[in-house]
């Protein structure tokens, strides 16, 4: 690694990535890879929080990793990586827990909206879920974690425990602060825009994946849940239908709220639509492309995973191994 600062950020392979995930996170990764030294991970662990079934479970970790490298990331630049194989998260979240109150976590909103849903049997994990990620973090000592503001809590809560520990024992860790990107910070469900798009959410028209057809994208756009009146203007709260595509559509090309409302002034909500539609399309298009030729190269994605997963572990024993000498852990 360089002199540069460090970005790091992680993404589950709990479903196929959203334009939620991709607007929201992973397209900020691709620009961010020419100013710092940046690692991104598949954070198979974090998936395992809700129940997975293990042979989907195992297809989507590859599915994941190709579509990270489709999206513009580049393995030989910065660190792709798989969590699992690389032990030293799973020590360093041990290690974490033990400066972690349980107050803290069960602030997190992310734990209390899961385990809602989840209803009874919450697992652990789901609760301990910000732990992991602290130590996914920490152990790279990055400077910068680029995610969607749903991942803000988890961060701040992150320096929280990192500070804590420097103070009790010694300077270990880099506080590291979130980044977000000018627009697709937060999109909404295209069923509920008071919500944000997941990728696990039960309706399917919820949301659009980055590997849904042209046709698809289209046809969940034109469903999209719009709001009273008639004007394209961005008003989050009295039209957060038509906030939400707008939001996204300026994801797709760099326009602003006004430039959009201009475009598209005394056009009807269903042209809108389709707009918004055939430009996210447009978008993916390239994407997938690129993405079915790196799934079809099954031996160069493994090559990757073992040589990034190796880079990576080398790089984060250092961490681990400082937090232990501070613990007096032999
Ligand atoms: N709707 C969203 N808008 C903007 N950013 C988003 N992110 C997720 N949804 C949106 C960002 O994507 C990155 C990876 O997220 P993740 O897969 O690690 O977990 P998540 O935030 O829980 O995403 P999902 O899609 O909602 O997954 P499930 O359904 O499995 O819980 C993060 O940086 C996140 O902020």
């Amino acid at each position: 690694m360089s002199e540069r600062k460090i970005a790091y950020s992680a993404i589950q392979p709990s479903g196929v990535f959203t334009i939620g995930n991709y607007y929201g996170a992973v397209k900020n990764w691709v620009k961010l890879q020419q100013d710092f030294d940046c690692l991104f991970c598949v954070a198979n662990l974090h998936a395992i929080t809700v129940p997975q079934v293990a042979a989907e479970l195992r297809k989507r970790t590859f599915e994941s990793y190709a579509l990270l490298l489709a999206t513009g990331i580049d393995p030989e630049t910065s660190l792709v990586y798989v969590q699992s194989q690389v032990p030293a998260h799973t020590e360093l979240c041990w290690l974490l827990n033990c400066t972690t109150y349980m107050g803290e976590l069960s602030r997190m909103t992310q734990y209390k909206d899961k385990s809602q849903r989840q209803g009874k049997n919450i697992r652990v994990g789901l609760f301990d879920y910000p732990v992991l990620m602290a130590a996914d973090i920490l152990l790279y000592q990055a400077n910068i974690v680029p995610v969607g503001e749903d991942q803000k809590q988890h961060v701040e809560l992150c320096r929280d425990i990192a500070e804590r520990f420097n103070n009790t024992y010694a300077p270990t860790f880099t506080l590291p602060e979130p980044y977000f990107g000018l627009s697709g910070k937060k999109v909404k469900s295209l069923q509920d825009p008071t919500k944000k798009m997941s990728k696990s959410d039960s309706n399917l028209n919820a949301f659009v994946t980055l590997l849904d057809d042209r046709d698809t994208v289209i046809r969940k756009f034109k469903r999209a849940v719009t709001d009273s009146g008639s004007e394209i203007i961005y008003d989050e709260e009295n039209k957060p239908g038509i906030s939400n595509l707008i939001e996204i559509y300026s994801c797709t090309n760099d326009k602003t709220y006004l430039e959009i409302e201009k475009e598209f002034e005394g056009v009807g909500y269903g042209q809108f639509k389709l707009a918004v539609g055939e430009s996210v399309a447009d978008d993916l298009a390239k994407l997938q492309s690129r993405y079915n030729e790196l799934l079809a190269n099954k031996d160069y994605l493994e090559e990757q995973m073992k040589i990034n997963a190796e880079k990576a572990q080398s790089i984060a024993i250092k961490t681990l191994r400082k937090a232990r000498r501070r613990l007096g852990i032999i």
